[in-house]
C-alpha cells in the first residue's frame, strides 16, 4: 500500500509572528521534516487567499476577526486578513524541507468561499484536485501534520476519512489554534469520522 504524509499549511502567517499565529506553530517543522523520509509521497497544502477574501473580518463592515457570520454555505469565521497570494506570510516556513514534496495543492483561492480542506472548499463541493491526484497515484492512506489542528488538519482528515483513505494525523507534530472549544470539537468529530488519533 502506498502512503504519503500531507502537510497542512505550515506557512509564515500561521507561526508565531504571522498574521494569525498559531501558538507553537514553528515547534512541529522539524519534527516534520524528519518523518518525511517515511513516506512514497509527501504533499504540502497551502493557504493562497486573494486580497479582499469573503472569510477575512476586514472584507465585513462592523466585523471583527475570530466574529461568526452565515454565509450561503453555511457558518463561517472570520480571520484576520492572512496568506495573500504571494505575500511572505503566505510562505512555508523556511525551516520546512519544501523540496521533498511532490506536490502542493494551493486553497482558498476562490475569494466567496474559504477551503480549510485540502480536498473541497468550504462549501464541500467544489475540488481542490487532491483526491484525483492521490487515486492515480494510488495512494490510500494518509497521516497528516501541520496547523492548524482544529481547522484545516481537522477538515482534511475528516473529508479524507469519508473519502475512504486511512487517515492518521499525529497530534505531536499539529498545532491548534482553539477558540470557542474548537480544538474539542474537532477531536470529537475526527475520531467519530475514523481518523486515528496519534500522539
Ligand atoms: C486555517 C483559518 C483560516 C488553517 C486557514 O490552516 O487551519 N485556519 N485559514
Ligand atoms: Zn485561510
Amino acid at each position: 500500500m502506498t502512503n504519503a504524509l500531507i502537510v497542512i499549511d505550515v506557512q509564515n502567517d500561521f507561526c508565531p509572528g504571522g498574521a494569525l499565529a498559531v501558538s507553537g506553530g514553528d515547534e512541529i517543522v522539524a519534527g516534520i521534516n524528519a518523518r518525511m523520509a517515511d513516506f512514497d509521497a509527501v504533499i504540502l497544502t497551502q493557504d493562497w487567499h486573494p486580497a479582499g477574501h469573503s472569510s477575512f473580518a476586514s472584507s465585513h463592515p462592523g466585523k471583527a476577526p475570530m466574529e461568526m457570520i452565515d454565509m450561503a454555505y453555511g457558518p463561517q469565521v472570520l480571520w484576520p486578513d492572512h496568506c495573500l497570494q504571494g505575500s511572505a506570510g503566505a510562505a512555508f516556513h523556511d525551516g520546512l524541507d519544501t523540496d521533498r514534496a511532490d506536490m502542493i495543492v494551493r486553497k482558498g483561492y476562490n475569494p466567496q468561499i474559504d477551503s480549510y480542506s485540502g480536498f473541497f472548499e468550504n462549501d464541500q463541493t467544489t475540488p481542490t484536485g487532491l483526491h484525483g491526484y492521490l487515486q492515480v497515484r494510488g495512494i490510500e492512506t494518509l497521516t497528516l501534520v501541520g496547523l492548524a489542528t482544529d481547522f484545516c488538519v481537522n477538515f482534511t482528515a475528516v473529508d479524507a476519512a469519508k473519502l475512504g483513505y486511512a487517515v492518521t494525523v499525529d497530534t505531536t507534530l499539529c498545532r491548534a489554534i482553539d477558540i470557542g472549544g474548537s480544538l474539542a470539537a474537532a477531536t470529537d468529530g475526527m475520531r467519530a469520522a475514523g481518523v486515528i488519533l496519534e500522539g
